[in-house]
């Protein structure tokens, strides 16, 4: 690893990288200064099976922290190293290496001292609804189509029932090399997970009728802002967004959704026992009052979709965990077999208590 190291204009002396078990997708290190009070960093590995398009991915990270950083100067901010990432280039000028072996590598300044966290409380959740609300604003006078999608379609659920609706497919289709058997008995004995999605499919596609009908707009999005994407300080406030690797343009109340999605359910998001699930409405309330404040560039539908925002990514969630199960869990790391279907799941009674909950948000937002 320190061969990789030696590629990017690093300025002090660091130690040995060790490994952070964050995430689902790319390998993550701490490079800890050699030094008390020197810079350390995260090195990560970019998973390139799933970013097929990396040059576009880093250009987007850039793009978006250089224009979120132009503004915390403008603004006149303090410690704004801690408050936007901050990328290391290559020696040659590069966002990021790739070594011989093909992998894709990229450093950021490790921001510190924080901490992630996998639920919130309201105090927090309201500070992270300023912090996200404050993030779009940022961006808000980018055109959407500034950044592309590092992963096209990211967050379409056309295309995600689609890719289940192949994974379905190819389950039943020839099996010629005999290698099915595993996959079919998990289509079979998930037969009502089929059917629960169906019920639904018309109703979670209305952003994107809604969009190519010109009545939605799109803005750029962070695309996965889960609880534990955002960064806090010693006194539980967020500092910073991280993992933006999903960057990119998207519908506003999706990312919105995702902060719900993760932070107001009182279970995990893989919760094996579906009696700890339900909508946490006091982290609800808290968020939805920080995000308000700040997002003041949203329009009245777009402030009417926020609760079907929430349900969309569950159910969004519960066809991506579902679909990489029915295909022998190629795309999330898992930590025991049968993880994706606990996880799919978990997501697909988050959606039913959404459904029963979507009244009482309702409300809330118009007191609010
Ligand atoms: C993945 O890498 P991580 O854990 O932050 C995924 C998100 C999902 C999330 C589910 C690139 O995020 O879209 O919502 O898992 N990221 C990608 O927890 O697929
Ligand atoms: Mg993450």
């Amino acid at each position: 690893m320190n061969e990789i190291l030696k590629h990017f204009a690093i300025w002090n002396e660091v130690a040995e990288p060790q490994p952070l078990r964050i995430g689902f997708i790319n390998d993550s290190y701490v490079v800890p200064a050699k030094r008390v009070g020197e810079t350390s960093y995260c090195l990560q590995r970019i998973n390139h099976n799933i970013f097929k398009d990396v040059e576009g991915l880093m250009r987007n990270i850039e793009i978006v922290t250089s224009h979120i950083r132009e503004k915390l100067l403008i603004g006149r901010e303090e410690n704004i190293e801690r408050k936007v990432l901050h990328l290391i280039p290559t020696k040659e000028g590069k966002l990021f290496y790739k070594s011989p072996e093909g992998n894709y590598w990229r450093l950021y300044v490790l921001v510190e001292p924080a901490t992630s966290q996998e639920k919130v409380t309201p105090k927090a959740a309201e500070l992270t609804g300023e912090a996200f609300g404050r993030f779009q604003c940022q961006l808000a006078d980018l055109p959407f189509n500034a950044l592309c999608e590092s992963i096209p379609n990211f967050h379409n659920m056309e295309f995600r029932l689609q890719q289940l609706d192949e994974a379905i497919k190819d389950v039943q289709g020839d099996d010629v090399q005999g290698t099915k058997e595993v996959r079919r008995k998990r289509l079979e004995a998930c037969k009502d997970i089929v059917e629960w999605i169906d019920k639904r499919r018309q109703m979670m596609c209305l952003a994107e009728i809604l969009f190519r009908e010109g009545k939605l707009r799109k803005h750029i999005n962070h695309c996965d802002t889960k609880v534990n994407n955002v960064l806090f300080d010693e006194a539980g406030r967020p500092i910073c967004i991280v993992d933006l690797d999903t960057v990119m343009p998207g519908f506003v109340f999706s990312d919105f959704g995702d902060f719900m999605r993760t932070a107001a359910n009182t279970g995990a998001e893989d919760d094996p026992n579906l009696d700890n699930i339900h909508v946490d409405l006091e982290i609800f309330e808290a968020y939805t009052k920080g995000y308000l404040k700040e997002a003041t560039f949203l329009t009245p539908l777009e402030k009417e979709l926020l609760p079907y925002g929430c349900r969309l990514l569950s159910y969004m969630q519960t066809v991506r965990f579902f679909t990489d199960y029915l295909n022998g869990d190629t795309y999330y790391k898992i930590a025991y077999p049968e993880h994706n279907l606990v996880r799919t799941k978990a997501q697909l009674r988050l959606v039913e208590e959404q459904e029963k909950a979507e009244e009482q948000m309702r409300s809330i937002i118009a007191r609010l």
